[in-house]
């Protein structure tokens, strides 16, 4: 098990962001209920600025190099869950099997509920940005994000898209659902970027 809990001495002297409280319970957020997946044409697709693309199927996706994390989850609602464990496929391990071009900046996550997010390509080249199909112990519940979801402690929680389906490198920075909608684009907990 890979405890990424302390991250947050890169950002701030407190476990816990400004302004948020710890919680207990794993409230769920959806923009817009759970959409159904069939696990017989599900596909992740990885597209844009790569040598080649290339698609997994579940399987294929979860049968990547995989890791168990303890990590910290903070909501831009002011919720914060502390030791949450995910086991998953880090982002650099999926990135380094894509053959990202040198002009890939960007990377835009897409959800199965059409959500959106877009990170800088060296905030996601971290190891605890991961996508996950298993949460303490168990099958990621679906109103979670299942069957995969992506997971960023060292972000606001909206970062992570759930239902993810496909990332796309980019070589120009777009924003996301969240992001046009007045959420920041930076999201960083310890700054409290909740807003643009
Ligand atoms: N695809 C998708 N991903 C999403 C969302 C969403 O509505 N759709 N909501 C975001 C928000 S605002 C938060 S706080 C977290 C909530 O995750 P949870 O429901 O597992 O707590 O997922 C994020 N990822
Ligand atoms: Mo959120």
């Amino acid at each position: 098990m890979k405890d990424v809990t302390d991250l947050y001495r890169e950002f701030g002297d407190e476990r816990l962001p400004p302004g948020q409280r710890e919680t207990s319970k794993f409230p769920v957020l959806s923009k817009s209920g759970t959409p159904d997946w069939d696990p017989d044409t599900w596909e992740f697709t990885v597209t844009g600025a790569v040598e080649e693309e290339h698609s997994y199927s579940f399987e294929e996706f979860t049968d990547l190099p995989s890791e168990t994390q303890r990590q910290d989850f903070h909501c831009v609602t002011g919720w914060s869950k502390f030791d949450v464990e995910f086991h998953g496929v880090t982002f650099p391990t999926l990135a380094e099997r894509a053959g990202v071009r040198d002009d890939a900046e960007h990377v835009m996550f897409y959800g199965l509920d059409d959500y959106t997010t877009d990170l800088p390509l060296s905030e996601c080249m971290r190891e605890e940005v991961l996508f996950t199909w298993e949460y303490d112990g168990d099958t990621l519940p679906r109103e979670h994000g299942g069957p995969l979801r992506v997971v960023t402690p060292h972000k606001y929680a909206y970062k992570g898209s759930k239902w993810v389906h496909g990332v796309e490198f980019l070589t120009e920075p777009e924003l996301g659902y969240w992001e046009r909608r007045g959420y920041s684009d930076t999201a960083n907990p310890w700054e409290e970027d909740r807003y643009s």
